[in-house]
């Protein structure tokens, strides 16, 4: 089902104190910014090899990231793999019983479909499927 992780989600309180670490001292390239509004969060992403991390900032107390940070402070939050055809990833988990928290696609950052798995269904791992748009 999956292909390979497109990135490593890290829930951070802001994106322009977290960057220089990740860019300037790590020596990872930006890629770039956008706000989710859906998902209440700015996320900035940045490139190692083939490998990425996606910054995530929230937008609102509301946010999943910031109760996520309330409760953990700073650190991963997630882990996305990639899928060639989100809805039928889906079909398949909804069948084998796995706890989705999205029960169809929504839009993620770059036009991606996004869906998270419940971190109660995967080892305590929050679990994105995203599809390249
Ligand atoms: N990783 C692992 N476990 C997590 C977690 C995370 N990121 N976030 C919450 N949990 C765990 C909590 O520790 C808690 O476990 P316990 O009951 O054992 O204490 C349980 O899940 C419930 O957590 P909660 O704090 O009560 O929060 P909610 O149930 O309100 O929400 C979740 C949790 C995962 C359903 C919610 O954060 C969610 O819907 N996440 C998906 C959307 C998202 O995270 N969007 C931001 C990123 C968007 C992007 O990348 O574009």
């Amino acid at each position: 089902m999956t292909k390979k992780i497109n990135h490593i989600g890290i829930a951070v309180r802001s994106l322009d104190t977290a960057l220089p670490l990740y860019r300037d001292v790590l020596g990872m390239t930006f890629e770039g910014s956008e706000e989710v509004v859906d998902q209440k969060v700015k996320v900035a992403f940045l490139a190692t090899g083939e490998s990425r991390i996606e910054l995530l900032e929230p937008t609102s107390p509301d946010s999943p990231v910031a109760k996520y940070l309330e409760k953990n402070g700073e650190g991963i939050h997630h882990i996305a793999y990639e899928v060639d055809d989100l809805g039928s990833a889906l079909a398949e988990l909804k069948k084998q019983e796995i706890r989705l928290i999205d029960q169809e696609p929504r839009g993620g950052a770059h036009g991606t479909r996004i869906a998270f798995l419940h971190p109660k269904a995967t080892g305590g791992v929050l679990t994105e499927l995203c599809q390249a748009g």
